[in-house]
C-alpha cells in the first residue's frame, strides 16, 4: 500500500536539504529579485513617464547599466530558483493539520502565499528570459504583464521573508554543515559543495549572456543575443525593411517637419547638415538587455525646437517615417528635449548614418531605453 501512497516529507532523506541551504540560496535569490524589481521600475517609468515625474538625464549610461543589471539579475536567478525549489520540494507533501481549524487556516494561508510567490517568480523568469533572447512566444503584452506580475512577486516575497525571518536568521547565522556530519546521506556532495555548484551555475549563466551588454565579455558570451557587429560597428534592432521605412527614408523629397501649433518648419537633410553639429558618445540600450556605445554626430534637438519658438518646458512627439505602427510614435519628455546631449543624429562613428540605423536622421538621447531612440524621424511636434 505504502508504495502507492504519496511520499511524506520524511521520505526525502538527503541531508543537503534544510533551511541552512535554502536560506543561503534564498538570500541571493532575494537580492536578484530586489535588483530586478528596482531596475524594472526604472525601466517602466522611463517608458511610461507620468507627468509629475522628471527623469534623470545623467549619467548618460544610467539606463544601460540599469537594464544590464535587470537582465543579469534575472539570468542569475534561474539556477538559484531551481536549486531553492529543489531544496524545499519535500514540503509539498506535508499533510494538512486537520486537528485544529486555526492551524489548518494558517497552513492554507501560508501555502497559498508560497504558491503565489513561486508562480509569480517562475512567470517573471519564464517571460523575461525569452524576451531577452528576442523571442515572444505569447500573445499578451510582455511589458504590461511582466510589470504587473513583478509587483505580485515582490509583494509575495516580502510576506515570505517576514513570515520566515526568525528561521532565516537562525539558518544564516548557524553553521552550514553540522560539525562531524558526514556527507554520506547526501551522496558524495556536501552542503558547501552544493552551494558552490549553485554559485558556479549562476556565474556561468551570467557569463554566457552578459556580453550582450558588457563589451569585455563579448567573446565568451556564447548565448549573447547581440554580437556587437553591424553597420558602423553598432548592432541593428528592427531594420528599415522590417518596418516599411526604406522608401520614405530614401525619397529625394524627404523633409523633416517641425511643428509648433501653426508654425511649421521643413528641413531637407542637407539643411540639417548645414546646422551646427554636436558630437556625443551615447549608448543604445535595448530594453531586451543588449547595449552598445556609439559616437553620434547631429543637431541638438533644442536648436530645432528654437526654430519654431517652442516653450522651454514642452514635451515633444517624435514620429518615424516607418509604415508599421509599433514604435512609430514616441514621446520625449521636456528634460530630454532641453538636454544638450539630445541629438537628431545624422552620423555614427565617423560615418553617415546608415539606413538601418535610422537614415536620414534618428533621435539619440542620454539614458533612454532603446525603444524610444526613434529612427527614420519625419516629424517633431511640440506638445502643449
Ligand atoms: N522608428 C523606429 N525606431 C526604432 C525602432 C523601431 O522599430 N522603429 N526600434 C528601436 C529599438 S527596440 C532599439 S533597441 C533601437 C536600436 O537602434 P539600432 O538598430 O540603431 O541599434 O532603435 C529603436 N528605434
Ligand atoms: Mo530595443
Amino acid at each position: 500500500m505504502r508504495l502507492l501512497a504519496a511520499p511524506r516529507p520524511e521520505d526525502f532523506r538527503s541531508r543537503l536539504r534544510g533551511p541552512e541551504v535554502t536560506a543561503r540560496i534564498g538570500l541571493w535569490l532575494g537580492i536578484c529579485f530586489g535588483l530586478a524589481f528596482l531596475t524594472g521600475l526604472y525601466s517602466h517609468f522611463s517608458q511610461n513617464t507620468p507627468g509629475w515625474l522628471t527623469l534623470p538625464t545623467r549619467p548618460v549610461a544610467l539606463y544601460r547599466v540599469s537594464q544590464g543589471v535587470h537582465v543579469i539579475a534575472g539570468t542569475a536567478a534561474v539556477p538559484l530558483l531551481l536549486v531553492k525549489l529543489w531544496s524545499v520540494y519535500q514540503k509539498l507533501f506535508e499533510r494538512p493539520d486537520v486537528g485544529s481549524v486555526r492551524r489548518l487556516g494558517l497552513q492554507l494561508a501560508e501555502r497559498g502565499s508560497i504558491a503565489v510567490l513561486v508562480a509569480a517568480a517562475i512567470f517573471e523568469l519564464a517571460t523575461g528570459l525569452p524576451n531577452a533572447a528576442q523571442w515572444y512566444p505569447w500573445s499578451f503584452s510582455f511589458r504590461a504583464t511582466h510589470y504587473a506580475v513583478g509587483w505580485v512577486a515582490i509583494g509575495a516575497l516580502l510576506v515570505h521573508i517576514a513570515v520566515r525571518l526568525p528561521l532565516i536568521r537562525d539558518a544564516l547565522t548557524g553553521p552550514l554543515d553540522k560539525a562531524g556530519a558526514s556527507a554520506s546521506r547526501g551522496g558524495s556532495l556536501s552542503r558547501r559543495g552544493l552551494l558552490r555548484t549553485t554559485w558556479l551555475a549562476a556565474g556561468v549563466a551570467v557569463l554566457a549572456t552578459a556580453g550582450a551588454t558588457v563589451p569585455v565579455l563579448r567573446k565568451i558570451s556564447v548565448f549573447g543575443v547581440r554580437s556587437g557587429t553591424g553597420p558602423e560597428g553598432v548592432p541593428i534592432n528592427h531594420a528599415a525593411s522590417d518596418v516599411g521605412a526604406v522608401a520614405p527614408a530614401t525619397h529625394p523629397s524627404y523633409r523633416l517637419k517641425i511643428i509648433n501649433g501653426d508654425t511649421v518648419v521643413s528641413l531637407s537633410r542637407d539643411e540639417l547638415s548645414a546646422m551646427p553639429q554636436t558630437i556625443a558618445e551615447l549608448p543604445i540600450a535595448c530594453v531586451e538587455g543588449w547595449s552598445a556605445s556609439g559616437t553620434w554626430t547631429g543637431v541638438r534637438l533644442r536648436d530645432l525646437m528654437a526654430l519654431v519658438d517652442a516653450p522651454a518646458g514642452a514635451d515633444v512627439m517624435v514620429e518615424s517615417l516607418q509604415v508599421t505602427s509599433y514604435l512609430k510614435v514616441t514621446h520625449l519628455p521636456h528634460e530630454f528635449v532641453q538636454d544638450q546631449l539630445t541629438l537628431l543624429a545624422l552620423g555614427l562613428n565617423g560615418e553617415e548614418l546608415s539606413l538601418d540605423h535610422g537614415y536620414p536622421c534618428r533621435l539619440i538621447a542620454p539614458t533612454r531605453p532603446g525603444v524610444l531612440q526613434t529612427k527614420w524621424v519625419g516629424k517633431l511636434e511640440v506638445l502643449t
